[in-house]
């Protein structure tokens, strides 16, 4: 079992020293990709002198262009997917929302059949540190409506903190999970969900980000809000779509 941790950055120069020496101290041996979206705030810089300190273990993408982080994770997996000695990708933020803690237990919880473990925050064991209300029922509310679309049990659909086998990232079109903002991850589970995925569930905690600024925005949303729609219609009306879509 060999594992690449892949973070999209955009101005996390304040978190991502932290997190990354967080995630080298884990006594799992994990690997790091950072894709970095030219962050005005210095990231890339930081990551280029981590990466000279652990040339084996931290490497670094730069694209020219914010695009979102559906378009870093395209490029982040992409590139996992040519280093054939990688077993698994592990996504997750940046900004020490997802803790490297609980990343050592979700890769306790993989199996040689599971192809996607899920850290949740919405089940017995979970949590949610420092998010106002507000923010905890846009969450619950994205994700209700989400598992009524994909017509899914899943508990945690919009979260971003999850552990990928290969096989399944093999199975999948990546160039076809086209979202951008967060509902990258939705896609993401549909397109493992249509590719027969065997998914495991693992409590997280959640802690909101203390420093730098959230790339959350109303555009966004309604990204979701326009894609979960048609997905629902889309399932319902041509239930077979989804497998030629997303599936090799
Ligand atoms: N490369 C890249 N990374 C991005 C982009 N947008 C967001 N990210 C990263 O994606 C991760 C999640 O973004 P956040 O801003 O934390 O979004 P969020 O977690 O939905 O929102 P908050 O809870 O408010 O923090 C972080 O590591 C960001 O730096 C982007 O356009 N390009
Ligand atoms: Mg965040």
């Amino acid at each position: 079992m060999k594992i690449l941790v892949v973070i999209p950055t955009y101005n996390e120069a304040e978190s991502v020293t932290s997190l990354t020496s967080q995630i080298l101290s884990l006594p799992e041996n994990v690997d790091i990709l950072i894709v970095d979206d030219d962050s005005p705030d210095g990231t890339a810089r930081l990551v280029k002198e981590i990466a000279r300190a652990w040339p084996e273990r931290v490497r670094l993408i730069e694209r020219r262009k914010k695009t979102g982080l559906g378009g870093a994770y395209r490029t982040g997996l992409g590139w996992f997917l040519t280093q054939t000695q990688y077993t698994h990708a592990v996504t997750m933020d940046a900004d020490l929302s997802h803790r490297p803690i609980d990343l050592s237990a979700m890769i306790s919880a993989i199996t040689p059949t599971a192809d996607l473990i899920m850290g949740v925050r919405w089940m017995p064991g979970g949590s949610i540190v420092n998010w106002p209300k507000s923010r905890q029922r846009l969450s619950k509310m994205g994700t209700s409506y989400a598992r009524w679309a994909l017509k899914s049990p899943l508990r945690d659909l919009t979260g971003g903190f999850r552990i990928y086998s290969r096989p399944l990232l093999e199975r999948i079109r990546l160039n076809s999970v086209t979202s951008e903002g967060y509902c990258f991850q939705i896609e993401m589970v549909r397109a493992a969900i249509t590719a027969q995925a065997r998914i495991l569930e693992i409590p997280i905690t959640f802690v909101e980000r203390i420093n730098g600024v959230s790339k959350m925005s109303r555009s966004i949303v309604i990204e979701a809000l326009i894609k979960v729609t048609g997905w629902a219609i889309e399932s319902r009306l041509r239930p077979n779509a989804d497998k030629l879509h997303y599936v090799k």
